[in-house]
């Protein structure tokens, strides 16, 4: 039976298991939106901006290792997806775009909302395709679901005229792809894995460092048997931050410009550097001149790209991270490296993260810390961008595999909100905070109307520093402390949320905090807190930028009690 290109698509998503879909309609989409009532197992979210479409589709596939969706209309409703989707090329996360296009006859025309979204999206997709004819549309969707989940990660976007939805086809549903050209690799090459073995098996002073890599394969049970045979310290990466138990003994936290010291110290030292999943990004690496100046390093990634890109390595193995790190746990030894980890206790013990007792401002560490005692660790944190990130990564302990969701290739303020939401949907069993600044928030907050609609029950902490703390802190540390154009006015936070019919508090003193976030866990539904912190807290320790690991700044003494 012949079928629209329309419901093709539908069908199609269907088969690929798509339950929810992010997006707002408009006049090249509407025939899609039109056939919507007919798959009702089809949930259509309507946001209120194509931005928080695609970065909820991006928290949404985070959250449940599938792949979001989200939907707009052409020209400017596709332009609009672009941040989102080159964030979840950042970062490797699997999402399909869909777009309409205008009719086939008026492509080129320069027409009524035009606009070339295969070009313009060209670099920041793993793929993308023009839809050319109603009978390419289910091979497409079939191609573009195991494109964007398969290997490493990424968006994919599919772009569909009007009249190609409108026209009719027979529906037949591919089982397979055929794509001659597109290959990756899952196993590692056994000769390179019993290389980095031999490797392991002889270095004194090892490090791991684990990348979000660990959290795509879904390879925590062998990072962990791989760590705790040899005894090998753990650092990771922002991304990689819930790869690893945070209350584990051989994890020393995050490393790079706003890591720990002992971790930072922990790569400086090494004489061997097993990297895993992650891409040396330099705000990992810091300047990558000074990086692990007497480390080997074993590098494994399912991206051939990654290898040597920023730092050279001596052993690549290119594979699956799990399927890697389960032949090389065969391979491996088991050792204690005593010596090395009571100097690395000792590091910890010298310089621990800054403090966070609080005095009589209330401190951002200290708000962190506690959502952190409040849940336990058993919920999922979405932040966003700036300190309210480096102090949510810092603070939080994440015991949970995939507990930590956070924009940290791209860095797009405001992708908090949307992110957490699309979490949410995606588990509605957590629970979800939203960790935002008080600049990000105000970049998709009219997904506020969004949450309210869905009854999205997402907890939403705003970090209110009354500036673009992030930026701020830079004015203060390298432009002496000439502060352009970073404060902000703000609106009355809980007022917007009463607006919206969310319920709010305004947090202003450290005796508050603890009730609200319990008032707030206890609400069944969407809850919004507003934490008035030390306007001028900054983010330690910190990596000044240009500098290597090893010049890492701690919080200068005498600031912590000015401030406190
Ligand atoms: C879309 C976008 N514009 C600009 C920046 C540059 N930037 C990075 S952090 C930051 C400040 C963020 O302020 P806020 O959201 O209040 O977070 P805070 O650092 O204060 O916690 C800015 C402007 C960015 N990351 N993203
Ligand atoms: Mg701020």
């Amino acid at each position: 039976m012949k079928k629209t290109g329309a419901q093709i698509l539908c069908e199609s998503l269907i088969k690929e298991g798509v339950e929810v879909i992010f997006g707002i309609l408009g006049g090249a989409v509407l025939p899609i939106y039109d056939t919507f009532p007919q798959y009702p197992q089809l949930r259509h979210i309507l946001v209120r901006h194509e931005q928080g479409a695609a970065h909820a589709a991006d928290g949404y596939a985070r959250a449940t290792d599938k792949a979001g969706v989200c939907i707009a209309t052409s020209g400017p409703g596709a332009t609009n997806l672009v941040t989102g989707i080159a964030n979840a090329y950042m970062d490797s996360a699997p999402l399909v775009a869909i777009t309409g296009q205008v009719a086939r006859p008026f492509i080129g025309k320069d027409g009524f909302q035009e606009a070339d979204i295969t070009g313009i999206t060209l670099p920041i997709t793993k793929h993308n395709y023009l839809v050319t004819d109603a009978r390419e549309v289910a091979k497409t969707v079939k191609e573009a679901f195991y494109i964007a989940q398969t290997g490493r990660p990424g968006p994919v976007l599919i772009d569909i005229p009007r009249d190609v939805q409108q026209e009719e086809a027979e529906f037949f549903y591919p089982d397979k792809v055929d794509l001659p050209g597109y290959k990756f690799i899952s196993k590692g090459h056994s000769t390179q894995v019993k290389r980095a073995a031999k490797v392991i098996n002889e270095a004194s002073r090892p490090v791991i460092i684990a990348g979000r890599g660990i959290v795509i394969s879904r390879a925590y049970d062998e990072l962990k048997e791989l760590a705790e045979k040899a005894q090998i310290p753990l650092v990771s990466t922002l991304l990689g931050m819930a790869s690893f138990p945070g209350n584990h003994i051989l994890n020393l936290g995050m490393l790079g410009m706003h890591g720990t010291v002992y971790a930072n110290m922990a790569i400086q030292n090494a004489d061997l550097i097993i990297a895993i999943g992650m891409r040396f990004d330099d705000r990992a690496t810091a300047n990558t001149k000074g990086f692990a100046p007497e480390a080997r390093i074993i590098h494994i990634d399912i991206d051939p790209a990654e290898i040597d890109k920023n730092v050279p390595v001596d052993v690549p193995i290119v594979g699956d991270v799990k399927t890697v790190l389960k032949a090389l746990n065969r391979e491996i030894e088991s050792s204690d490296h005593l010596d090395w980890l009571s100097q690395l206790e000792q590091w910890r013990y010298e310089h621990p993260l800054p403090e966070t007792e609080q005095g009589d401002g209330l401190l951002p560490e200290y708000v962190i810390r506690q959502i952190y005692e409040a849940t336990q660790g058993n919920a999922i944190i979405v932040t966003g961008v700036g300190q309210n990130q480096m102090w949510a990564a810092q603070h939080f302990v994440y015991t949970k595999p995939n507990s930590f969701i956070s924009a940290g290739g791209l860095g797009p303020m405001g992708f908090e909100l949307p992110a957490a939401m699309g979490a949410k949907v995606g588990c509605p069993e957590e629970t979800v905070w939203c960790i935002a600044g008080d600049g990000g928030f105000q970049m998709t907050i009219q997904e506020l109307a969004t949450i309210k609609q869905e009854n999205i029950a997402v907890k939403i902490a705003i970090i209110n520093n009354g500036y673009l703390g992030m930026v701020r802190q830079w004015q203060d540390l390298f432009y002496e402390r000439r502060y352009v154009d970073t404060k902000l006015w703000n609106p009355d936070f809980v007022k917007i949320a009463e607006a919206y019919d969310i319920p709010g508090i305004r947090v202003k003193r450290p005796e508050e905090v603890i009730p609200a976030i319990d008032k707030a866990m206890d609400y069944p539904g969407p809850f919004l807190l507003d934490f008035f912190v030390e306007p001028e807290e900054n983010v330690y320790p910190m990596v000044p930028p240009g500098e290597n690991l090893a010049k890492i700044m701690e919080m200068p003494k005498g600031l912590a009690s000015l401030n406190r």
